[in-house]
């Protein structure tokens, strides 16, 4: 079964796997959240907050207040919230475990992806999300690897939709977010204007629960009560070429920081890669330089790098699991107001960097940069 399930990494489809984990921790109540986290950090830990608001534009992370919380109370809201009946969301997300937890709590954790065929992969190669109803991350795409999700505590809704829906997602790079390429849509509970996709999957995830998402499937993920994830990403051959295009598309926003205001600045970058303004043009370059060596296809053979395992996403035609359960057209508008209140990030200098940094735009320049090399 395990070598069978490292197959899934070929999947061109997501996949569920429905009830499929038995790790202890899916038993765990609030409480035992709490001591773990309280016991590594001090007592407190730093949150997102969001307000609960229709708009046309998401919720970037930047229009998002970073609260230092006592673990005690974040698990108290947490453990209190749930419906939308809050004016806003916390959220504790993008946090590698190891990050936020020593070795000995992160060992309290049994969480073992050889239930996906992946046993050498543990809790520090994951990343927590935990997060009151109405937390959530706007639609993204991930340039690097495929993703397994185990759902822990409560409901989280994905909504995925295929690369080839791409055209139709409004893809920007603004706010850059080195991995993330954004859609311009907001999806908080449907409430604005929805893309013209064939389909899009929804899957509402439970305790148990695994979501596979391949490669290049667009991802927007709200959380339906108080919810705890966690989540893997399987690094894949075909990220050389990825990084080749992340780099180009660094370079470029670097050279568009000089010279900017810092108002502007902040309209351009998402808050974790504030510091790129202060990374000299000479390590983007060597970094770029190390990208492209590394992506010399005939040169290469060995699978193991640097430690890190890469698996070959080869297609697999059926598969033996579950296909996803749920397939349903988007959602349609909700009837909430939408918000007049929303940072006007279009000025004519961001979107030069939004059509200059658009993967379409960046496919060519990666074929004619590697040409030129
Ligand atoms: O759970 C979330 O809020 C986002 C998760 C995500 O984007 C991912 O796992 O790639
Ligand atoms: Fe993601």
């Amino acid at each position: 079964m395990g070598d069978e399930l490292k197959n899934v990494v070929g999947s061109e489809e997501p996949l569920i796997f429905r009830n499929h984990l038995k790790w202890n921790i899916l038993r765990w109540n609030v409480e035992q959240w709490k001591e773990l986290f309280k016991f590594d950090n001090g007592g407190k830990i730093v949150v997102r907050e969001g307000r609960i608001v229709c708009s046309q534009t998401p919720t970037w992370e930047r229009n998002t207040v970073e609260k230092l919380i006592g673990v005690e109370e974040f698990f108290d809201v947490f453990s209190s919230s749930h419906n939308l009946t809050t004016e806003s969301w916390l959220y504790f997300d993008y946090k590698q475990i190891s990050s936020c937890l020593n070795e000995a709590s992160c060992s309290k954790l049994d969480i073992s992806w050889s239930d996906v065929g992946f046993p050498e992969r543990s809790a520090k190669d994951s990343t927590v999300w935990i997060g009151t109803v109405g937390a959530h991350t706007p639609c993204h795409v991930d340039t690097y690897g495929c993703n397994f999700v185990a759902q822990i505590y409560g409901r989280k809704r994905w909504l995925l939709f295929a690369p080839s829906e791409t055209e139709h997602m409004k893809p920007v790079r603004v706010p850059y977010e080195e991995s993330s390429v954004y859609s311009s849509y907001n999806f908080f509970r449907g409430c604005a204007e929805f893309p013209s996709v064939k389909d899009a999957i929804m899957v509402d995830l439970d305790p148990g629960d695994v979501l596979f998402v391949p490669k290049g499937w667009w991802h927007y993920v709200e959380n339906l009560s108080s919810a705890i994830s966690v989540n893997t990403w399987i690094p894949l051959e075909s990220d050389d070429e990825s990084r080749i295009k992340e780099s180009l598309v660094k370079y470029f926003v670097h050279s568009a920081l000089k010279d900017m205001e810092k108002s502007e600045v902040e309209l351009l970058l998402n808050p974790n890669e504030d510091d790129l303004c202060t990374i000299p043009e000479q390590r983007i370059l060597q970094e770029l330089k190390w990208c492209v060596e590394q992506f010399k296809p005939t040169l290469r053979c060995p699978t193991d790098r640097d430690g890190v395992k890469l698996y070959q996403s080869r297609r697999i035609v059926k598969t033996p699991i579950k296909e996803i359960q749920l397939k349903q057209n988007a959602p349609h508008k909700c009837d909430i107001e939408l918000s007049s209140s929303v940072a006007n990030l279009s000025s004519e200098r961001l979107n030069i960097i939004k059509s200059f940094c658009h993967p379409d735009v960046i496919d060519i320049v990666a074929k004619k940069y590697l040409q030129l090399n």
